[in-house]
Order: C-alpha cells, then sequence, then structure tokens
C-alpha cells in the first residue's frame, strides 16, 4: 500500500462510526490472550497479556449521552471472567461484580451486559474477577460517553496509563498477589507506558485528552508538555470552571479530563523521584492558527442533590506494612474488618444523603472507590467539593466524602489499588 492509498483508506475509516456509537447495536467484547509489543521493539519481543478483541487497551467504547450500550463479553479466557463499567451509574445487575451482581462467566461463555449511558464523560471498563491480576495482565479499556453537542476540539483523544512488572524477556513476572506488594504500595510495574491514538496533531490545535489510570496501583503524576490548557473534568464529571493544572495526580481507576492547545510535540512523563519518566506522547506536524475563544466549561450532568446528612459514619483504613494490628483476618482492613462479608459497611434508604469520613490509619496511600454511585469529596470547612467516584487519601489523611444514596442495589466499596482490595480492603453497601 503506497502513501496516498493509505491516506485514502485513513481517511474512509474516519468516516465510519465508532464502536457503540449506533445505539442499541450490540458490540461483542471478547476478552482472550494474546501477544503485543509492549516494550520497545530493541528492547524485547511481544508480551503475553490478556486483552479486549485483539489489543490492550481494549477497543474505545463510545456512546452519545443518553444512548443505550449493549455489550456482550465473550470469554475466550480459560478462567472466568466479569467486566465492571467504572464509574458508570448503571442498573445494579449490569455492575459486573461476580458473586454479587452476577455469576462469574465462565470460559467459553458470555454475558450480555445492557445499560443507559447517563452521565457524558471519561469512564473505562475492566474486568472485575481476579482483577489484581487480570487488569495488571491488560483486561481494561476506554469507555467515552460523548455531550449531546460536544466541546469544539480539533480530537477527541483517550490516554490510558498502564504499569506494567516485566522479566528481561518482556514478559509479566507471574509473581501476582505476592503478599510483600500487598502490604506495601501493591505490584509496581518496572515499565510505565501511556496508550493513545495514533494521531498526529498540528501546532496550534485544540485537543480534549482523556488520561485514565488503568494502572492496578501505580499513582501517576503526569507531566504534561507541548499543551497548555485546563481541567475540565474528573472521573467523567465535568467541573463548574475549568482549573490550572500544575501537575495532574490520578490514583488507580481515576480520570482527569483537559482541553489543551497544542504548542508542540506533545509528551507525557511522569514525575517520579528518580527524575520525569517519559510515557510517550503524539507527534506535530505543521501548525494551524489557534483558537481564540477561551476553554469553556463542559455542559453538566444531571447530579442528585443533597439533602439533610441522615447518616454520619466512619471508613478507617487499616493495616499494611508498618500498619499496626486490627481485627480483620486478611492484611487489609476496613473498621477492622477485611475482605467482603455477609453484612454490608451501611445500609441505606434510597436517596438518602450520607457523610463518609474516610480515616486512612495506615503508611499507604489509597483510592477508595464506591460502585455505582459518585460523591462529593468534602473541603475542610464542610463545603461541596469534587463530584467522583474514586478518592485518594493519602497515609494519615482525613477525606470526608458526602454521597446522595439514590441508585438500588448492593454496591462495592473498596481500594482500587486492586493488590489492596485483594488483600482485603474491601467491603459493600446496600441501598433499598
Ligand atoms: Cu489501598
Amino acid at each position: 500500500m503506497n502513501r496516498r492509498d493509505f491516506l485514502m483508506t485513513s481517511a474512509a475509516m474516519a468516516a465510519l462510526p465508532k464502536a457503540g456509537l449506533a445505539t442499541g447495536a450490540q458490540t461483542i467484547l471478547t476478552a482472550e490472550a494474546l501477544t503485543q509489543q509492549i516494550l520497545p521493539e530493541d528492547y524485547a519481543g511481544p508480551t503475553r497479556v490478556l486483552g479486549f478483541n485483539g489489543g490492550v487497551p481494549g477497543p474505545e467504547l463510545r456512546v452519545r449521552q443518553g444512548g443505550t450500550l449493549n455489550l456482550r463479553l465473550q470469554n475466550n479466557l480459560d478462567q472466568g471472567a466479569t467486566v465492571h463499567w467504572h464509574g458508570i451509574r448503571l442498573n445494579n445487575a449490569m455492575d459486573g461484580v461476580p458473586m454479587m451482581t452476577q455469576d462469574l462467566v465462565p470460559p467459553g461463555d458470555s454475558f450480555d451486559y445492557s445499560f443507559v449511558a447517563k452521565d457524558a464523560g471519561t469512564y473505562w471498563y475492566h474486568s472485575h474477577y481476579l482483577s489484581h491480576e487480570q487488569v495488571a495482565r491488560g483486561l481494561m479499556g476506554p469507555l467515552i460517553i460523548e455531550e449531546s453537542i460536544p466541546p469544539d476540539v480539533d480530537h477527541d483523544l483517550f490516554a490510558v496509563l498502564a504499569d506494567w512488572r516485566l522479566a528481561e524477556d518482556g514478559q509479566l513476572t507471574e509473581d501476582f498477589g505476592n503478599r510483600h506488594d500487598i502490604a506495601h504500595a501493591g505490584r509496581m510495574g518496572n515499565y510505565a507506558k501511556v496508550f493513545l491514538p495514533d494521531v498526529t496533531l498540528q501546532v496550534g490545535e485544540r485537543v480534549r485528552l482523556r488520561l485514565i489510570n488503568a494502572a492496578v496501583d501505580r499513582v501517576f503524576p503526569v507531566i504534561l508538555k507541548g499543551l497548555q490548557g485546563k481541567i475540565v473534568a474528573l472521573d467523567g464529571m465535568p467541573i463548574a470552571a475549568p482549573r490550572d493544572y500544575d501537575l495532574p495526580v490520578l490514583a488507580p481507576a481515576q480520570r482527569v479530563d483537559i482541553i489543551a492547545d497544542v504548542t508542540g510535540p506533545v509528551e507525557l512523563e511522569m514525575d517520579h523521584r528518580m527524575g520525569a519518566y517519559p510515557l510517550g506522547g503524539l507527534p506535530v506536524s505543521g501548525s494551524v492558527t489557534p483558537r481564540s475563544a477561551a476553554i469553556q466549561a463542559l455542559p453538566a450532568n444531571d447530579l442528585p442533590i443533597p439533602e439533610e446528612v441522615s447518616q454520619d459514619l466512619t471508613m478507617t483504613m487499616m493495616g499494611g506494612a508498618m500498619g499496626g494490628a486490627h481485627g480483620g483476618d486478611n492484611i487489609w482492613a476496613l473498621n477492622d474488618i477485611s475482605d467482603m462479608q455477609p453484612e454490608p459497611f451501611a445500609r441505606f434508604e434510597r436517596g438518602e444523603t450520607a457523610r463518609i469520613r474516610l480515616v486512612n490509619g495506615t503508611r499507604w496511600p489509597h483510592g477508595i472507590h464506591l460502585h455505582g454511585h459518585h460523591f462529593y469529596e468534602l473541603a475542610v470547612d464542610g463545603s461541596l467539593g469534587d463530584f467522583r467516584d474514586t478518592s485518594l487519601v493519602n497515609p494519615g489523611q482525613t477525606q470526608d466524602i458526602l454521597c446522595v444514596f439514590d441508585n438500588p442495589g448492593r454496591w462495592m466499596m473498596h481500594c482500587h489499588m486492586l493488590s489492596h482490595h485483594v488483600g482485603g480492603m474491601t467491603t459493600w453497601v446496600e441501598v433499598a
């Protein structure tokens, strides 16, 4: 294929609807073992990974706000699987938590998911079975819900951050779930990268960059070069006023949307005590006249309005290395209880507003994720802060959150450092 043919093919491809855009049509997500070049080719050959539809990350799923996503998980792995649609306020039965909202999908079998894309924004999907291992092997992908009138940008790009622990031969080390990792910061990789769409930018173009931290345990402080712009959304949800950034920090599972003008080659780096670590980037070629219009706030989603607090709860994170004793029977605990138990952390009537004080009594950071809902992070003075689905709480810190429990069902609440999740920092809530 010569260059001209290639360009024409690309143009024709660009005109096709993206996966999932045709609301109602079913998209099949096949989970399977495959090989993919993860390390630079001059370092090692392809890595054996798990992916969806032949790649890591899985396909970019896109739907217009208000549309319905119909997705069939076809499990071609040699072990069970389910898919969790992270950050989506959906029907409980579609939440993808095995033994809780559905049966585990056995090898060779399939499961149909269907849910309405209520909130515009940046979400993602990932395995929720043996997630500390299956996500680390690659079972994740971006899920994007488009505003009915999308913002004025030239490119709308996912940027999936991932972290890999690889041996010299380029293969994942098989030490998943070892107690040392679990008791410390988790399974930290020795190689990190960002997966970006294959596009060339022009200086002066305006882009929307949807950062998604799909790493199992690593917190990413991200240095963005070649872009000048603002944060417009956190964990999918628009913020009221676009915000300047210096070094966006993403706990595992968190998202940050940035709208920015291209000022040069785009480079993403991780800020690290050893120095800036290159994650990847996008090339530029040529330039256009930049927009003069300021970056606008995204249209708000339809959010629940908090009412008077009817339950005031405390969730204390306990355990881990140097963390002292606790009453649970695993490495980590929440309020002296490890792992899923028959009784939930709390029960709520539908629509109840509750405040939960997240207390990190450990020596390690944790990112607490609530399924099926977003919640407000509260400022010290009690005022409403960002509306998120995952809250990063550093060692010794306390973060109050306020949640309107308006989505009936049984919902997990757990640390999204997935090594801590498997190590016991997991509970659930019930909304009647
Ligand atoms: Cu944790």
